[in-house]
């Protein structure tokens, strides 16, 4: 029987919003909580704030059906999902100011018997910590980092591994690594997501868990800078650096990630540091990563200098913000530092098309010299179209309308 009658999911970003929808699809009481009361009150009108495929729908039913409610304060409940982000300090230091107030903010409704599970990317020992930040607020419970399998309370870590624009899918049929901070929290955790998750629950210990999410980014980052690398090297020597990816990929051992404007997002560009944060001295690798994906947006913005100083253009256009193709999410965006370089740099007029938002962000609402437009205009105007993203509407344009431009594609859809 299902001993998960109600669950608070902390955070309703692009992690816990999904998450929360999917369980109340599953016919669990949802209690979405956010900090932020926009997000609250536009959910609880059964909108999103956020694109993300299928979402939409998913969210609207949901709260039309009262199982999805959105609130600024957690509501006691069988089991808390904690999803919100755990950004960098200017040091490259990890900031756990968000999971601390989201952990203490339920302290004061936490009843014996319920389940605790950080989601969010954590550095290393991060889970223990709930633990030490629960039992300061609550002595009259236990904890499993003091009582083990006996403990009140269980918490674990089961780290989020979707991919934004195939949330709702990954969500559901990704295997997860599901750490406790003892054996019993781990299969607690479990038994809470088999509600909803089709991919295989792997148990584990918690430090392990945070352990293995840090990986998997870094490994991924480790991997885009290695292709990165290579493709200012082919641009250097003037080889097409697409297909050549493409065609050492047909060797049975080999396959080389895509190179691009640099790595964006508020994962594979963060925690890479927190595992160089664990261990400074021991980490050159994933550190040279970091530098390299870092360093993409600047050589792509010399490029583009370069080309149109040669071709005494007047006006570019940059043609994506967001830091991956088809969302709109652009946190970390390289597409964003090259924009907004390229303005500050360039002589002439910067148009920039970004098909999933209707304003500038902040970070370029003042930028003088950048205007944001459609797609027909930027083509109509600009001498020099520099592809920052690969979203649909530009990977379906028709090649005639590209004849008389000179053609900066960072992420070879044209090349
Ligand atoms: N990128 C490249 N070349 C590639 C692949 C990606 O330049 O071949 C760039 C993208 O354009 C983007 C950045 O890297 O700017 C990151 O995109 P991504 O699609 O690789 O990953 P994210 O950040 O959207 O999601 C990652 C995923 N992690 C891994 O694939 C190991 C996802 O599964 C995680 O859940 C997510 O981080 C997270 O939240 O940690």
């Amino acid at each position: 029987m299902n001993e998960f009658k109600k669950i608070c999911v902390l955070g309703l970003g692009y992690v816990g919003l999904p998450t929360a929808a999917i369980f109340a699809s599953r016919g669990v009481q949802v209690i979405g909580v956010d900090i932020n009361e926009t997000t609250v009150e536009t959910i609880n009108q059964g909108k999103i704030h956020i694109i993300e495929p299928g979402l939409y729908l998913m969210v609207n039913e949901a709260v039309s059906m009262g199982k999805l409610i959105a609130d600024p304060q957690p509501q006691p409940s069988d089991a808390y999902i904690i999803a919100v982000p755990t950004p960098l300090t200017i040091a490259n230091q990890p900031d756990l100011t968000f999971i601390e107030a989201a952990t203490r903010s339920i302290a004061p409704v936490l009843k014996k018997g319920a389940l605790v599970i950080l989601e969010s990317t954590s550095p290393i020992g991060t889970t223990e910590k709930i633990c030490q930040w629960l039992s300061q607020e609550r002595d009259d419970l236990s904890f499993p980092n003091v009582a083990g399998d006996e403990a009140d309370i269980q918490v674990s870590h089961s780290p989020e591994r979707v991919l934004p624009g195939n949330v709702l899918i990954e969500l559901v049929n990704n295997d997860r690594v599901v750490g406790g901070i003892s054996p019993k929290c781990a299969r607690r955790t479990k038994q809470l997501y088999k509600i909803a998750v089709k991919g295989k629950c792997l148990l584990t210990t918690a430090a392990t868990a945070e352990f293995i999410k840090l990986s998997e980014n870094a490994y991924r980052d480790v991997n885009i800078a290695f292709a990165n690398e290579l493709s200012i090297v082919a641009d250097k020597i003037g080889i097409n650096i697409w297909q050549a990816v493409k065609l050492a990929n047909h060797h049975p051992r080999v396959n080389i990630l895509q190179p691009g404007p640099g790595v964006g997002g508020h994962c594979i560009a963060v925690d890479p540091w927190f595992i160089v944060d664990s261990a400074p001295d021991n980490t050159p690798l994933i550190k040279s990563a970091r530098k390299v994906n870092d360093g993409k947006p600047n050589h792509i913005v010399e490029k583009i200098l370069a080309t149109a100083y040669k071709k005494g253009a007047t006006t570019v256009a940059c043609l994506g913000l967001a830091y991956k193709a088809n969302i709109d999410d652009m946190r970390e965006s390289p597409a964003v530092t090259i924009t907004a370089t390229l303005t500050e740099r360039f002589d002439g007029e910067v148009l920039v098309v970004e098909p999933n938002i209707k304003t500038l962000p902040d970070t370029l609402a003042d930028t003088k010299g950048l205007t944001l437009c459609d797609l027909d205009l930027a083509l109509e105007k600009a001498q020099i179209i520099a592809l920052l993203v690969d979203h649909q509407e530009f990977q379906i344009l028709d090649p005639i309308l590209l004849n008389d431009k000179v053609i900066i594609d960072t992420r070879g859809i044209w090349s």
